[in-house]
């Protein structure tokens, strides 16, 4: 017997169905029959005067179950067992103790009352799958709140609070305490007054005003979203809130989502969704490793980063120890973090008073002593081995027992910085990302011989700090940075064919970057990659020789592109244009346009052929965790689902292909397809068939 998903139990004449649907009650096929039945036998029971629907959990309902979109619909349907609710001739009313998302909501709102608890909140976040509300949430939100407080809601797909919720009368009541309690009373109320009010009826809401302040909305989001087909739809239903009767608007968006729900970006907007909670299992380690307990931080090196991950610990309410060499260092260091908050709060984005509290919770030092206490130090300094060993070597000495040492390095080796100190299992990477107060993502660095728990407590503090923390292996480059250099050799290669920056970026910013790789060099600081080249022996001739003439990017005005007086978007140079003209021309290369989608594949395909190999060699557990670190760390586009994503869609022996290609007109044998690629195409899979490896 498969387990009851709704529990109906009884209070007087009151019946009280309780959903009962771990771990968040997404409405699956077994509990939209359990709904259906639990409402028809209460509805159909002569002894019961009204219904009081809960649910136990931290979600009252969390929506749709969103794994069973792209697959074959199974009955009952959605908006029919919403339906049957609304039209239930006993009055309903939905007692909301956590999350109503999505279909959670739209049960919530077929429903004739609504009582919540003050913790509870309310969204509908279809918009972020790449769909709009398929459950009468269009059209039964607009009548309630009115069109023009729910559109925006349903655009930005954000959840509100349940005063807020109350406020716009989108739900009746809000108690502190027994919520259930409080519908049952609302129950006996609106039984007593007869056929119960129902959403779907009311256009109280509905004026003239409402209409022409949503039509400014849709006007505008029109504008401003580039066409996105889920806000066009979202437009479209709502609209009929004022053309069309009820069933026919619950028509209209029906059909809308079902074509949203088959489109290829809502498909890998989901990928990205379950990619999302999937990192939050690392293999190998159980659910019964704890985090260590972190209660204060020390940062090494106020530098850029180190200030930016110090700020993270601040607006994370953690205090933390920003620690320099010398005095000057760390008042400058200072001063850059104070003049980043006066910006936000300039900006409005924080008020004064937040601002003093974080600058409060970051106290300056000098000298590694300072960092004796603290829970965990996380080691931002200059990148160079040397430098690094020294520092953990100093740390191994001063570092109180158990605290976890880990390093910001972006490339180097994390078991030889651990060999500085006697503690290699609390020695871990944790990379963030520049800006580090800005970028959500965080690569946890689990090299050979650290204790699972240091791991657990990285990804839970990464958590903490509002990260989106992925485990990767020890490994050059780790996995972001791996992949961005096959990218960039891939530029250069390019570039040295025949194609231009201008031409090189566009076809990246059409594909949905926001920034090309020249852009983004220029925007890092080409002496970047040049100073790592160096160090490591390597040379790239159009990269270097831009660098060679002093053109570091937007910081001194060019760089791949001009940036006359400041300017935040470079021009076209025909001076680096005739330069990367010469470096062809010295190499013997007859230079040749490139279609858009030629340069695509050129960049595109070594990186997932980087990302098969960082597969192989267990640097990354699954496809999906490089999905989520491009999305986080480099702006791939979310509605294209991450570089391992996108390339099952393109086809895995389509790649081999094109990759054998690329190998045999330029020489290069990296771009040969890694085995694990060339297997999977053998086989006719995608990455998506790949089980978990240990990272
Ligand atoms: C929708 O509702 C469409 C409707 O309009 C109806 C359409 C009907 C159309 C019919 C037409 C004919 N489904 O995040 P966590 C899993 S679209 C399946 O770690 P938290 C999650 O994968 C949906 N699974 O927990 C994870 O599983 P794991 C709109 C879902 O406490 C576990 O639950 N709703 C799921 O940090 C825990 O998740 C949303 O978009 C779902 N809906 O956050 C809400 N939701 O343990 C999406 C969660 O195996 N959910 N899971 O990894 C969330 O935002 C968050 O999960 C919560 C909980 C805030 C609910």
């Amino acid at each position: 017997m498969p387990m009851e998903t709704v529990r109906l139990a009884r209070e007087g004449e009151i019946a009280i169905a309780t959903i009962d649907n771990p771990p968040v009650n997404a409405l699956g096929q077994a509990l939209r029959a359990d709904l259906a039945r639990v409402i028809a036998e209460a509805g159909a029971d002569p002894a019961v005067s009204a219904i009081v629907l809960a649910a136990v959990g931290r979600a009252f309902v969390a929506g749709a179950d969103i794994s069973e979109f792209g697959k074959p619909p199974l009955a009952p349907f959605l908006p029919d067992v919403l339906d049957s609710i609304e039209t239930c001739r006993k009055p309903v009313v939905a007692a909301i103790q956590g999350v109503a998302l999505g279909g959670g909501l739209e049960v919530a709102l077929a429903c004739h009352g609504r009582v919540a608890s003050v913790s509870a909140s309310f969204g509908l976040p279809e918009i972020k799958l790449g769909l709009i509300p398929g459950a009468g949430g269009t059209q039964r939100l607009p009548r309630l709140i009115g069109a023009a407080q729910a559109f925006p809601m349903m655009l930005a797909g954000e959840p509100i609070t349940a005063s807020r919720a109350l406020s716009l009368h989108l739900v009746d009541e809000v108690v502190d305490g027994d919520v259930v309690a409080a519908a049952v009373a609302l129950a006996r109320q609106l039984a007593a007054r007869g056929a119960p009010e129902r959403v779907c009826d009311r256009t109280g809401r509905l004026t003239a005003a409402d209409r022409e302040a949503f039509e400014a909305q849709a006007l505008a989001t029109t504008k401003s979203s580039g066409e996105m087909p889920n806000a066009m739809a979202l437009i479209e239903a709502v609209r009929g809130v004022f053309a069309l009767p009820f069933a026919e608007g619950l028509a209209v968006e029906r059909a809308l989502f079902l074509k949203l729900v088959a489109d290829p970006r809502s498909a890998a907007l989901r990928h990205v969704f379950f990619a999302e909670r999937e990192i939050a299992r690392v293999p190998g380690i159980g659910a019964g490793v704890k985090p260590r307990p972190i209660a204060n931080a020390a940062v090494i090196g106020a530098g850029t980063m180190g200030g930016g991950i110090a700020m993270c610990f601040a607006n994370a309410g953690i205090p933390v120890t920003l620690i320099e060499q010398e005095q000057a260092q760390i008042d400058n260091g200072m001063n850059r973090v104070a003049a980043i908050y006066a910006m936000s709060v300039t900006r409005g984005s924080l008020t004064p008073e937040k601002r003093d509290e974080r600058l409060a919770l970051i106290t300056p030092a000098v000298g590694l002593a300072a960092a004796a206490d603290a829970d965990i130090v996380i080691e931002a300094a200059f990148e160079e081995m040397g430098v690094k060993q020294q520092i953990f070597g100093a740390l191994d000495g001063i570092a109180k027992s158990g605290a976890i040492l880990a390093s910001n390095t972006s490339y180097l080796d994390v078991p030889t910085i651990a060999a500085a100190t006697k503690r290699p299992q609390d020695v871990l990477g944790m990379h963030f990302f520049s800006p580090a107060n800005v970028m959500k993502l965080l690569e946890v660095v689990r090299p050979q011989g650290v204790a699972d728990d240091a791991v657990v407590t990285a990804m839970a503090l990464g958590r903490r700090l509002g990260k989106v923390p992925v485990v990767v292996g020890n490994g050059f480059g780790f996995v972001g940075n791996r992949m961005l250099e096959a990218r960039t050799r891939a530029t250069e290669r390019l570039l040295i064919a025949g194609a231009l920056p201008h031409e090189v970026d566009a076809a990246l910013t059409g594909f949905g970057f926001k920034m090309g790789p020249c852009a983004m060099a220029d925007l890092a600081g080409n002496d970047i990659g040049w100073r790592s080249r160096k160090a490591r022996g390597k040379t790239a001739a159009v990269a270097d020789a831009i660098c060679e003439a002093g053109w570091f990017g937007q910081k001194t005005g060019r760089g791949y592109f001009l940036y006359p007086e400041g300017a935040r978007s470079g021009q076209r140079d025909p001076e680096v244009e005739a330069l990367i003209a010469r470096i062809s021309e010295e190499q013997g290369v007859t230079r040749r346009s490139f279609t858009t989608d030629e340069i695509l594949s050129r960049l595109l395909d070594p990186m997932v052929n980087e990302g098969a190999r960082i597969l192989e060699e267990g640097i990354a557990a699954r496809p999906g965790d490089i999905d989520v670190i491009w999305l986080n760390g480099y702006n791939w586009p979310a509605w294209r689902g991450g570089p391992m994503y996108w390339a099952d869609t393109v086809g895995l022996r389509t790649l081999v292909a094109r990759l054998e290609q690329q190998a045999a007109e330029t020489g290069d044998a990296t771009l040969q397809p890694a085995p694990l690629l060339r297997r999977l195409a053998d086989e006719s899979k995608g990455f998506a068939d790949l089980k978990a490896r240990s990272a």
